[in-house]
């Protein structure tokens, strides 16, 4: 099954927590990294004052179930030290699914497709460097939508 993540971090070494999620994710025997994007500063939406977040965006193969996949992740999380104080605040590493197989779930735990995506750049502009065409919830493409909030690519050309 084909499934969309969104990463953050904007605790500690944000470079290395990215890599290091990314790394636990591929080396899962069920998870396979398809696609991975650019990584990008981002101003923190929702809660500003705290430092500015790495962010980006993972195409991924997989055999797990959508709440398997969760557990996968936040397993990566814990492991990676994650501290969540406040809702939207400061955090080591924050994996978040964003699709999975186009398919709609709502549950006390996970709810697909995301339900804030189209409203955030952060999301969006990696999403929008490794498909295009991907259509959010609204029926348009994540080309066609331009999110809140500043962006930009951290190592340009690279
Ligand atoms: N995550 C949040 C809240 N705000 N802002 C940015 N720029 N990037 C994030 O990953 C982020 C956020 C909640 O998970
Ligand atoms: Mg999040
Ligand atoms: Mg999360």
């Amino acid at each position: 099954m084909k499934a969309y993540l969104s990463l953050g971090s904007n605790m500690g070494d944000r470079g290395f927590l990215l890599e290091e999620s990314c790394r636990c994710l591929e080396d899962h025997p069920q998870i396979d990294i398809l696609q991975k994007s650019s990584v990008y500063v981002t101003k923190p939406w929702g809660v500003t004052g705290q430092p500015d977040f790495w962010n980006l965006a993972l195409e991924i193969e997989t055999g797990l179930s959508p709440l398997e996949l969760l557990d996968v992740c936040q397993k990566i999380e814990h492991e990676l030290g994650r501290v969540r104080i406040v809702r939207w605040g400061p955090r080591t590493i924050d994996i978040d699914l964003l699709s999975y197989d186009n398919r709609e779930w709502k549950d006390e735990r996970l709810i697909l497709p995301h339900p804030r995506m189209e409203e955030r750049e952060f999301v969006l502009a990696p999403l929008r460097e490794i498909a295009s065409g991907y259509i959010l919830p609204s029926g348009r493409t994540v080309s066609e939508v331009r999110g809140e909030g500043e962006v930009s690519v951290l190592n340009p050309g690279k």
